[in-house]
C-alpha cells in the first residue's frame, strides 16, 4: 500500500449534511434504498435518520440524514440536531467519520459557506455537488476538478434524484476517506494570533487536537466572555485558570474592538468568492427563467390567491369525482363480505361483532381510502414542484398581520395532510413562543383524517349536490379551520405568548418537475398509514364500542331498546343535555365521544349505532342518517345539525395520536391539556352558534 493513502480509513458513520432542500435525503435514499420523505421545500427532515449502506463487496456503512442548516450557528431545533451530530454532542449517535457535504450547486456561493464551517471540524469530507442539471439550464459552468483542488477536499458532481453520480460517491466512500486539507481563509493577523493563542490554551488544558481547539476558540468567540461554569462542546467543565486566560483575551480584543465572530463570517465569505470565482463561469447573459416568470403570477396578490383557491377547488372536485366509483366498489365489497358472514356463521353474539362491529366500523372507514389517495397525490405535487413554499408565501401576507411568520406556514400547511408532521415541522422555527404558537394552532387545519366525516355529511346535507357544489362546501370547511387559525393565532400572540414579530426569512425554492416516485411513495407511504390506523386504532374502537353498545343485554326490552340501554347508550344519554343545544341526539353523542380516539371513529362509531338499531334496513349510513328521528318523530340529521355537525370537527382535537405527539414536541402535559380544552370548547362554541344562531335565522 503506498505511504499516501495509510492512513485511509473506511467511514464505518457517514453523515449527510447541507443546506435545506440540497437533496440530502434524495442521496440518503438512494444510498440507503430507504424510502424517507423529500419534498421540494426547505425544512421536509427535522428528524435525524439512520440507514445502512451497502459497498460492493458486502461491506456496510451506517449513513445518518441529518436536518438541512445553513450554518453551524444554530437557531432552531432541527439544526441543533445536525450540529450536535457533527459535533460529537448527540448521546445516541457515534460521531461520523465521514461529511458528505450535499450542496446545491444552483446556489453554490451560500452552500460552501456550511462547507467551509464543516471543514472547521477537521473531519473527513466529501463534497457531493449536487443539482448538476440545474447549473446546466442556468447555462453556468462548474469546473469541479478545479473547486476540488481549490477546496482541498474531492468533490464529485451529482444529479441525484436521477442517480448520476452516486455509484462514483460510493467508489469514494469503499476507497476510504481520510482529512488532509488545511484551513486556508484567514482573518487579520493581530486577530488569527489571538486565535492562534486560545487554541494553544485549549490543547494544552483541554487535550483537543488542533481542528478541535480551532472550532471550540470560534464558538467561544460567538459567546462572548466565559461565565464561571462554561462548559465545552462535550458538556465538560472548563478550568477556572482556563476561563480566566480566554477571558482576558476576549477583553483585549474588545478593547481594540476586533470582532472575531464577524471577522470570521466575511473571512470565509470572501474565500468562497475567490474560489467560486476560479471555478465558475457564468453564462453571457441571462434571460428571466421559469421560476421567475411563474412566481410573477402564482405569488401575485390576486391572482397568487385566486390560483391557490383554484387548486384546492379542482383537488377536492377530483375527490368528489374520481373517487366515488373505487369507493363504491370498496364498499359492495365490504357489504358482500357481511352478507356472506351473516349467512355463514350462525347467529350468535360473534357474527353480530364480525359484522355489525368490525366490518360496519373499519369498513366504514377503510371506504374513504381513495379520497385519501387523491388527497396525497396533490398534496404530493404541490410540494414536490416548489408550490408549497408559494402558498405559504402567499399566506405570510395574511398571516404576518396576526404575527405569524411564513415559517409557521409550512407546519401548518402539511397539517392539512396530518397534524402529526405539521406539529414536527414546526421544529423549523427559531423562536420557542412561535414555536408553540403554531403547535397549539396546527391541529384546526383540516386533515385528512376529517375527510370521511365532511364527505358523510355533505351527502346528507345536500343530496343531490354536484361534485362542485360538495367542493365548494369542503372548501369552506377547510377555510373555517384556516380562518380559525389566523384567530386563534392572533388571540395566543396578543395574550398567552407575546413575541416580537419576526423576520420573514423564507426561501423560495425553484419550481421544478415533480418525480412520480416520490409522489406515489408519499401516497403509499400515506395510505399505508391509513390502513394501520384502520386496522389498529379504529378496529380496537370498533370492537370496544360494539361491545359497549351490545351489553348489557336485557331480555326485558324490546330490540328496538337495546341500545339505549346499553353502557354506551346510557353513556349517551347522559351528556345529551350538553349536546341537546347543538341539536344531537345521544346517538350522536356516542360518536362524538367515540371519536375522541381519531376522527375518522365517529364514522364507523355511526355505522355500528345504526346497524345495531333494529329498524336499520340499510347498510348505508348516509341513508340512516336521513332516516334517523328524534322521538317525537322529528329528524335528527336537519341541515343545521349537519353543517354544525361538520364545523364542530373542524375545530376539535379529536385525535389521540396528535396529542401525543403535541406532548411530545412541547414536553409540557399543561399545553396539551390546553390544547385539548381550547380546542373542544371552540368546537362547542361553534356548532352552538351554526345551530342556535340558523334557527334564529328561521333555518332548521
Ligand atoms: N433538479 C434536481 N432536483 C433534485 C436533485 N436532487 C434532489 N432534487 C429535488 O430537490 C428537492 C429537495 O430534495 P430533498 O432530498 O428533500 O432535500 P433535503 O436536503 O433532504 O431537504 P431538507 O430535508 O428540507 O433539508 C426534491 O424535490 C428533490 O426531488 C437534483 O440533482 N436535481
Ligand atoms: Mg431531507
Amino acid at each position: 500500500m503506498p505511504a499516501e493513502v495509510s492512513n485511509q480509513i473506511v467511514p464505518k458513520t457517514i453523515a449527510l449534511a447541507g443546506n435545506p432542500n440540497s437533496g440530502k435525503t434524495t442521496v440518503f435514499n438512494a444510498l440507503t434504498k430507504l424510502r424517507q420523505k423529500v419534498g421540494n421545500y426547505a425544512g421536509v427532515t427535522v428528524e435525524k435518520k439512520t440507514g445502512t449502506l451497502t459497498l460492493e463487496g458486502g461491506r456496510t456503512v451506517n449513513v445518518l440524514d441529518l436536518p438541512g442548516t445553513y450554518s453551524l450557528a444554530v437557531r432552531s431545533p432541527d439544526e441543533q440536531i445536525a450540529r450536535d451530530v457533527l459535533l460529537d454532542r448527540a448521546p445516541d449517535t457515534p460521531r461520523p467519520d465521514l461529511v458528505v457535504c450535499v450542496v446545491d450547486a444552483s446556489n453554490i456561493e451560500r452552500n460552501l459557506y456550511l462547507v467551509c464551517q464543516i471543514m472547521d471540524l477537521g473531519l473527513p469530507i466529501v463534497v457531493a455537488l449536487n443539482m448538476m442539471d440545474e447549473v446546466e439550464k442556468q447555462g453556468r459552468q462548474i469546473d469541479t476538478g478545479a473547486l476540488s483542488r481549490e477546496l482541498g477536499v474531492p468533490v464529485i458532481p451529482l444529479v441525484a434524484n436521477q442517480g448520476r453520480g452516486l455509484e462514483e460517491l460510493k467508489e469514494h466512500i469503499r476507497a476510504g476517506v481520510r482529512a488532509d486539507y488545511t484551513r486556508q481563509w484567514r482573518m487579520a493577523p493581530d486577530l488569527e494570533e489571538e486565535v492562534e493563542h486560545i487554541v494553544r490554551l485549549l490543547q494544552r488544558h483541554e487535550g483537543m487536537d488542533n481542528a478541535q481547539a480551532f472550532s471550540e476558540a470560534m464558538s467561544i468567540f460567538s459567546v462572548g466572555r466565559m461565565s464561571e461554569n462554561a462548559t465545552d462542546t462535550q458538556g465538560k467543565f472548563y478550568k477556572a485558570e482556563l476561563i480566566e486566560q480566554i477571558n482576558t483575551v476576549q477583553d483585549r480584543l474588545k478593547r481594540q474592538g476586533l470582532r472575531a465572530r464577524s471577522a470570521a463570517v466575511e473571512a470565509r465569505y470572501a474565500w468562497i468568492k475567490t474560489i467560486i470565482a476560479k471555478t465558475v463561469r457564468e453564462p453571457k447573459t441571462r434571460k428571466a427563467d421559469l421560476t421567475e416568470r411563474l412566481d410573477a403570477i402564482l405569488t401575485h396578490r390576486i391572482f397568487g390567491w385566486l390560483f391557490f383557491i383554484a387548486v384546492m377547488a379542482l383537488m377536492f372536485y377530483t375527490i368528489f369525482t374520481i373517487a366515488s366509483y373505487p369507493m363504491e366498489w370498496i364498499d359492495s365489497a365490504f357489504a358482500a363480505l357481511a352478507g356472506w358472514i351473516q349467512t355463514a356463521l350462525p347467529d350468535n353474539a360473534l357474527a353480530d361483532l364480525i359484522s355489525n362491529g368490525i366490518i360496519a366500523g373499519v369498513g366504514g372507514v377503510v371506504i374513504f381510502l381513495p379520497q385519501i389517495l387523491i388527497l396525497f397525490f396533490f398534496i404530493g405535487l404541490l410540494q414536490d414542484t416548489g408550490y408549497m413554499a408559494r402558498a405559504a408565501f402567499i399566506m405570510d401576507r395574511l398571516m404576518s398581520k396576526v404575527g405569524l411568520h411564513g415559517k409557521s406556514f409550512i407546519p401548518l400547511l402539511s397539517s392539512y395532510a396530518c397534524a402529526i408532521p405539521g406539529v414536527m415541522a414546526a421544529r423549523t422555527i427559531e423562536s420557542r413562543r412561535d414555536r408553540l404558537v403554531t403547535v397549539m394552532v396546527a391541529p384546526l387545519m383540516s386533515c385528512s383524517a376529517r375527510l370521511p366525516v365532511y364527505t358523510i355529511m355533505i351527502a346528507v346535507l345536500i343530496p343531490n349536490a354536484d361534485a362542485w357544489e360538495k367542493s365548494g362546501i369542503m372548501l369552506l370547511m377547510y377555510a373555517l379551520g384556516t380562518a380559525g387559525v389566523g384567530v386563534v393565532a392572533w388571540i395566543f400572540k396578543k395574550t398567552l405568548l407575546k413575541s416580537q414579530k419576526p423576520l420573514f426569512i423564507m426561501e423560495l425554492p425553484p419550481y421544478r418537475m415533480p418525480s412520480l416516485r416520490a409522489v406515489l411513495l408519499q401516497m403509499w407511504e400515506r395510505s399505508r398509514q391509513f390502513l394501520k390506523r384502520a386496522g389498529t386504532i379504529i378496529l380496537m374502537m370498533s370492537v370496544a364500542l360494539w361491545v359497549l353498545m351490545s351489553f348489557p343485554k336485557n331480555d326485558q326490552l324490546p330490540a328496538s331498546e337495546q341500545l339505549r340501554h346499553s353502557v354506551a347508550g346510557q353513556i349517551g344519554t347522559a351528556i345529551e343535555p350538553v349536546i341537546k343545544p347543538l341539536g344531537y341526539d345521544w346517538r350522536i353523542g356516542i360518536g362524538l365521544i367515540g371519536s375522541f380516539a381519531a376522527r375518522e371513529v365517529f364514522v364507523s362509531t355511526m355505522n355500528i349505532v345504526f346497524n345495531l338499531e333494529e329498524e336499520a334496513e340499510t347498510d348505508v349510513l348516509r341513508e340512516n342518517f336521513r332516516r334517523a328521528q328524534w322521538p317525537d318523530g322529528r329528524p335528527l340529521f336537519t341541515p343545521l345539525v349537519c353543517l354544525g355537525l361538520m364545523v364542530f370537527y373542524v375545530y376539535a382535537m379529536q385525535c389521540a395520536s396528535t396529542v401525543a405527539v403535541v406532548y411530545r414536541e412541547t414536553g409540557s402535559w399543561q399545553w396539551t391539556a390546553f390544547q385539548i380544552l381550547y380546542m373542544t370548547g371552540l368546537a362547542y362554541l361553534a356548532a352552538l352558534l351554526v345551530y342556535q344562531g340558523g334557527r334564529l335565522l328561521g333555518f332548521e
